[in-house]
Formats: structure tokens, sequence, C-alpha cells
């Protein structure tokens, strides 16, 4: 038999499971089905290291499944739309259709040296006219449904990709792309009504989320933040006007001794033309609008503001409170209006000091008495409510429900449920996406594009200059369209579509990716989904996690499918690091997935990412360790190439150790305990090597078969030289005897006059005087006894045999 060479064996077995279609999903109502998925890729150019980690991960344990009589759906594609394929059109003159389908090419052979077990018949890229007609059909639906609407709101813009971003794409207030520093604008866009989803898709959470992270589930509480409060309306002093406002802590009601408006409340300037504060107020609005929207949610800055010079009026003290511009308090929360409590509240206790504004003492914490001029910060607690006139004594939470009830009677205010999540803006101005399916007429309004004319293909002769809004609005061909209803000449809609659209329900195209009768086929949804594990980075925790949550429902509700939650076990792997920060192309500390299979093997390369770290944390590249794992796989070689066929001779021992070790491996691989599982198999090859008479045959297609999800080729290519003709993925997984777990043997230390001379093995219910003669007659012991005389034995029962002499 030939050294190990990997090189030639995983080229050898990736052909051989290609052509017999080992890992074809198919639906067995037999047996039980798994689906297991990675998230995505983007076709950027090449594998990563952290593509190999998720993808090596995902591969192991669908190996691992379909060993174990699962069905098996393990499926790949491509997130395929999107600004990189762009930008390299503008940059190098390359279309973006070819630089992606050239990149993916290259990205699939990669993945194919990887060994993974996919499906590559259900492969698709997002960017396929197949598959994004059936987007461009669901939005239909939902435009029919009005879960889409078009509307001019305040949004987030970013000038360097030239678009407008979703709130989850902004991340500490700059762009999740390119890194801008994102500006609000506001722009005329199409939004996903997602807010009508927060209560069900935050409530389901703790109800169908079991098998999800804690910090995941955390992270998406946050983003949808459910506040419960009141709405109250405060009249404004010499105005028919009136303020809004919206707050959590109406029991704080009586200490509220000022008004602060967002920089873009509607009455704003009129106040301040009123109040004779408009040039102060219109610099101030100009200065603010420069704050970041992300700095003024967390507040890590200086509260400013500006009077506007005019007073509303508190409904339960009918006191005066004067109205200001605060930069602290946003447009798109609440109703843009806070009533301020500076003893209560800490943003309107720093802008309080700084204007001298007064404070008003309203709770009381239990046992202690504050004193208003002593307050050094707000005080946000629980206590007893003071100065409240009817109300003071009561308990602050009981003190909510009743003044909320007084305003209700006095017809000035009521309960309400708030969400920080806000509605998803989709609409991109870019060209390299899926285009939305709408004509604008002049006398017909906004028309749906009709089914039957779907898809509405993007144009392919577009021009890439980088300048002036979308490339889509300077085809003629594609923008001048007849009006659907009436005939006349129309526009088409030139924005496309947010990736995030494509990636929110393409886990559910998986299962049936060439139908055509509609976005999914039922009967197929029924059978593989939900997604029994789902593996990818903790970023789309609140962006990508929260949209295909959000799509499964929408599609639930337009009765596509019946399925409440699209994933039920979801695992996030941590970062692969090189020199303790996260391996990136500008960083320069990458290592190429080509560079170690070309070396080491595809083999080497999975068990080196698999045992550096636990999954979800992050893992560091260690050169050493790789070639530490090579040689690892090097003696599981020779092991089982150069050990002579030896018959199974059933040893106590033996048995005990190969029990011991599927055990091991088997919980292990269950619960993603890779690093462990391949501890406990080099324990056993280093067991196997020592041993004095050699492995036995099944030792041997017992250490294969353990390691067979996880260097799949090496497995494959001993399986054959043990003399099996069937691929080693038919090979049922074993299963291990508890009853040979428990010793069955015990050793016995042998001692002359008290000195250490030799052990042995014996059975657990060995009698003493079986032990004794064996001791005696221990090759390692005779020459003490040689020509003595034995005065005693003393025997410590399960340990120790010591023989005196004279
Ligand atoms: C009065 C008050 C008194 C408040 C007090 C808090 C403490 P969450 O819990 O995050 O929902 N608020 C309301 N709308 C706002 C906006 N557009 N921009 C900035 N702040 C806004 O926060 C709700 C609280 O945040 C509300 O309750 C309001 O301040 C403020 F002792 O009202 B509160
Ligand atoms: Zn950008």
């Amino acid at each position: 038999m030939q050294t190990y060479n990997p090189g030639v064996l995983e080229v050898k077995w990736q052909k051989y499971w290609e052509e017999k279609k080992l890992f074809k999903a198919v639906e067995e109502s037999k047996k039980k089905k798994y689906y297991i998925l990675g998230m995505l890729p983007y076709p950027s150019g090449r594998i990563h290291m952290g593509h190999v980690r998720n993808y090596t991960v995902v591969d192991v344990s669908a190996r691992f499944k379909r060993m174990n009589e699962f069905s098996v759906l393990h499926p790949m594609g491509w997130d395929a739309f999107g600004l990189p394929a762009e930008n390299a059109a503008i940059k190098n003159k390359i279309h973006p259709a070819k630089w992606t389908y050239e990149n993916i090419d290259v990205m699939r052979t990669q993945l194919k040296r990887m060994g993974y077990s996919i499906d590559w018949d259900r492969e698709f890229a997002t960017c396929d006219a197949d598959y994004y007609r059936w987007e461009q059909f669901l939005f239909l639906k939902m435009f029919q449904k009005g879960m889409v609407y078009r509307k001019e709101k305040l949004l987030n813009w970013c000038d360097g990709c030239k678009t407008v971003l979703a709130n989850e794409q902004v991340k500490e207030g700059k762009c999740w792309r390119c890194s801008t520093l994102v500006a609000q604008k506001p722009l005329e866009q199409w939004f996903f009504k997602i807010t009508d989803y927060a209560e069900e898709l935050l409530n389901d959470i703790d109800l169908k989320l079991q098998g999800w992270p804690d910090r995941v589930k955390t992270m998406q509480k946050e983003w949808i933040g459910r506040s419960d409060g009141a709405l109250i309306k405060f009249n404004i002093q010499n105005s028919k006007s009136k303020i809004e406002i919206f707050t959590t802590r109406p029991d704080t009601l009586y200490g509220a001794t000022f008004m602060s408006l967002a920089c873009e409340h509607p009455l704003l300037m009129e106040l301040a033309q009123k109040g004779g504060k408009q040039k102060e107020v219109q610099a101030f609005v100009e200065k603010t609008s420069h704050l970041e929207r992300m700095k003024r949610l967390t507040g890590e800055y200086e509260k400013e503001g500006v009077f506007t010079g005019c007073y509303c009026i508190n409904p339960v003290t009918q006191e005066k409170m004067p109205i200001y511009a605060a930069n602290f308090v946003l447009m798109d929360y609440g109703t843009g209006a806070v009533m301020a409590v500076p003893a209560h509240d800490q943003r309107d206790f720093e802008f309080a000091k700084k204007y001298k504004l007064p404070l008003r003492l309203v709770i009381q914490p239990e046992g202690e008495k504050l004193v208003v001029e002593k307050l050094e910060a707000a005080y946000e607690g629980p206590g007893k409510l003071v100065a409240s006139a009817e109300f003071d004594g009561l308990d602050n939470e009981e003190a909510k429900k009743k003044i909320t009830q007084k305003l209700k009677k006095m017809g000035v205010g009521d309960v309400t449920v708030h969400f920080k999540l806000k509605d998803w803006c989709l609409s991109r101005q870019r060209y390299w996406g899926a285009p939305i399916p709408i004509i604008y007429c002049a006398d017909c309004g906004t028309v749906p594009v009709p089914e039957n004319d779907l898809p509405v293909k993007l144009p392919t002769d577009v021009p890439f200059t980088g300048e002036g809004g979308s490339p889509l609005s300077k085809v003629e061909k594609f923008v001048n369209v007849k009006c659907p209803e009436c005939g006349k000449k129309a526009r088409r809609e030139t924005d496309t579509m947010d990736t995030f659209v494509e990636s929110s329900w393409y886990l559910l195209r998986y299962v049936s990716p060439k139908y055509d009768k509609g976005m999914v086929d039922p009967k197929k949804i029924d059978y593989w989904m939900p997604i029994d594990q789902y593996i990818g980075g903790i970023e789309h925790a609140v962006g990508h996690l929260i949209y295909s949550r959000y799509f499964t429902k929408v599609m639930r509700d337009l009765g596509m499918i019946k399925l409440n939650e699209p994933v039920t076990n979801l695992m996030c792997q941590g970062m692969v690091c090189l020199g303790g920060s996260a391996m990136s192309k500008s960083k320069g500390n990458v290592v190429d997935p080509d560079t170690i299979i070309e070396k080491y093997g595809a083999d080497t390369a999975r068990l080196f990412i698999l045992f550096a770290a636990p999954v979800e944390k992050d893992l560091e590249w260690n050169d050493a360790a790789v070639e530490g794992m090579f040689r690892f796989l090097g003696r599981v070689w020779r092991l089982v190439t150069e050990t002579k066929n030896q018959k199974a001779k059933i040893k106590n021992k033996e048995e005990e150790w190969r029990n011991k070790t599927i055990k091991k491996v088997t919980e292990d691989l269950e619960k993603f305990h890779f690093n462990t599982a391949i501890s406990s198999l080099m324990e056993y090859v280093n067991y196997l090597q020592t041993m004095d008479h050699g492995p036995r045959t099944m030792d041997l297609e017992t250490i294969v078969i353990l390691l067979s999800p996880l260097a799949p080729h090496m497995a494959e290519e001993l399986w054959q030289h043990l003399g099996h003709k069937q691929s080693i993925l038919q090979e049922p997984w074993p299963m291990w005897d508890e009853k040979a777990l428990v010793a069955s043997t015990m050793l016995i230390v042998v001692q002359v006059n008290g000195k250490l001379r030799g052990n042995m093995e014996v059975p657990v219910d060995e009698k003493e005087e079986m032990i004794k003669s064996q001791a005696l007659a221990l090759e390692k012991v005779k020459p003490f006894l040689d020509g003595k005389q034995i005065v005693k034995t003393i025997y410590v029962p399960k340990k120790l045999m010591n023989v005196v002499v004279k």
C-alpha cells in the first residue's frame, strides 16, 4: 500500500460520489427527514476560511445524519445580486452577470474540492430569472394585500453606495457594506409592512425558537423593541394645535416640566415662528441633521436643544411647560415628541441642568428620601408617587394605569404599544437586483405588472458609468412601456429590490428549486420544512434572521404554505482569525483554502477547522496545528494499511475501548462538539497503535467509520482497503453496547515485599486464590521469588497482591 496521498484519492472519491449521485435528497416516507443548511454565500470571487468553517460543520452533520438513516437535504446556492458585481462593472468594464456567474464557477469548484456532500441538482443563483420571477410574484401578491407600499419617509442614505439602506443595514451609523457615514434624507421608497408582524415575530421568539441561541433571541427582542405606554395630548398656549407624546412612564406626568421635539417635528418651525425664535431653531436643526441616527439612539453625545419661544400646558397640573427642540428626540419613534421629566429620565436630567430648567421629584424609592437639590442623576427606578395629587402614595406601576385612565376620561390620552421595529425599506437605486414589477401611468397611477408578464427581466445592455442614479433609468427600452390598464405610454419602476429580499426565502425554494407553479411546492414544504439545523454568522441576527421569519409568515398568510417559523435549530459559528483579528482581504491576513488543500488535502483542512475551537467560539489559525492534523491522518493511514488482517477475537479491554469511543464520538457529533469527538478518536488511535498484539479488523473498521463524516475521502479509501465494495456512506452508523462499557476486568498490582514488581488484568469476579497463583506465575515477578520462601500473601481487593518472602 502506498503512502497517504490526499491529492489523488480526494479527487477520485469526489468523482465517485458525484457519478453515483450519493448526496441526492429524496423524500422517503419511511425515514425521518433532516434539512440542514449553511447560510448561502455571496459570490465575491473565492471561498474564504469563514465559508470553510461554516460549510464543514454543516457537511459533517449532514454525513452523520445520513449514516444515521435520515433523509438528508443539504443544498447550496448563491446570494448573487448586490453591489460588488455592479462596482466591478463600473471599474473593470465587465458585465455584473458575467462577473457573478464566473465567480460562482470558481467558488463551486472550490466547494467541491472540500468534499461537501451537497445535492448540487438543487443549486440556483438568486440572480437567475427563474428564481427572482417568484420574488416579483410575491411582491405583487403583497401589493394586492397592502403588505407593501410606497411612501416618502426620512431614510438612511449611503452616498458611497448611492442608495438607500434599511435600518438593519446601518451598523453604528455607517453603511454595512462600505462604512460611509449614513445620512438621513426624505425619500419616496417602497416598504414591506413588517411592523404588522412585530407582535407575532416577538411573541414567537419565546414560543417557538427554543432551538435558537439566547444571544440571537435577545438581539431580536431588542430590535423589535416592544414598549407599553401611553399617548398623551398637550395643549399649546395660544394655539389650536396640540402636541401628542408617547411615554412609557405616564406615572411621572406630574413631574413633566418641559417638552422636547424632534428637529423634524411638523410643528417645530410653526412654533419657532410664533415664538420669534425662527433663526435659532433653524440653525439648530441644520446642525443636528448631521448627527448620526445611531449616535442619537445610543445617546453617546452631548444633549443639546433650543427654546422655541412657545409653551404647552401639562394636562393634569395646568402648568406652563417650555417647548424645546432637542437633538436626542427622534422623529421616527413614537410621535417625535417627549414630555420631559428631568428628575426621572437621565437624558432630560442632563438637558435640564444645561438649560437651567426646573426638576420635580414625583417618585420616591422604597425606604429612601431623595431631595431634588441633591440629585446627581435622574432616579429611573420604581417607587411610590409623591407630589402627584390624588395619586400620592400609589405604587408607580399601579399609577401608570390609574393616571392613564384619568387621561382617557379627560379625552387627552390612552394606552398604546410601540415597537422599535420599522417597516423594511426594500427599494434600491441600483441595477444588479430584481426589478420591482410596477408601472407608473399618468392616468392609472401605480399599476402592478400583470402576473403573466413576469419575470420583469433585467435588461443586459446597460451603461455602467457610476454616475447619476440607477443605470436602469437610462435604458429607454426598459423604462418606456404601455400601461397594462389603459394602454397609454407609461414608465416602468427602475428601482430594484434589496438583496435581503432574495435571501429571505431561498431556504424555502430549495425544497422544490425547479417548481414552476409558484414560489414553492407545498407538498415538498410539508415534507422538508422547517429547517432542522441552520448554521451561519451572528451578523445576520437582526437582518436576515428576522426577514426570513417574516417572509415565512407572509407566505403562510397568503395561503402558500402551512408553516409559522422557517428554522427549528440555529447555530452561529465563530470567526476565523489570524493574528487575533478576523481574516479579511482588506487586512491582508487571509489563508486561501486552496493552498491548504494543495499542501495537505481537504480532509486535513476539515479536521483542523473543526478541532481548533468549539464551533461557536472564534478560531485562531495556526499553521503548526494544521501540520499536526495532517500527521494524525498519516498515523491513521499507517495503522489501517500496515496492520495484517486479524480475526475478531473478543477481548474485554478492546471492546470497552471500541464501545467507549463509539459512544463519545456519536454523542459529540450529535451536539456539534467536533473538537472533543476528534480528541477521542486520537486517543483511540493511540491505544490501537500501542497494543502489543495489534488491532483487530473490527477495531480498524470502527475507527474508519467514526472518522468518515470528518475526513470522508480518507475514510472511503481505507474502507475500500479493508475489503468493502460499497461506499462507506451506505454503512449504518455503529451502535455501542452499554454492557461493554462496564469494566469487565480489573488491574491488579503485584508487589514483592512491598515493592512494585508487575501488574495483571483479571476478570472483576476472579477469586483470591486464582489471583494469587497468577501473580506468582508472572514473568516479571518470578525472579524476585526465586530461592525465597513465601511467608504469606496480602490481598487488597481489586487493587493489589503483596507477596511477603524471606
Ligand atoms: C416620559 C418619561 C419619564 C420617559 C421618565 C422616560 C422616563 P422606550 O422604553 O425605549 O420605548 N421617547 C419617546 N419618544 C421618543 C423619541 N421619539 N425620541 C427619543 N425619546 C423618546 O422609551 C420610551 C421613552 O423614551 C418615553 O418615555 C420617552 O420618555 C422617550 F421618567 O416619557 B419617556
Ligand atoms: Zn454604502
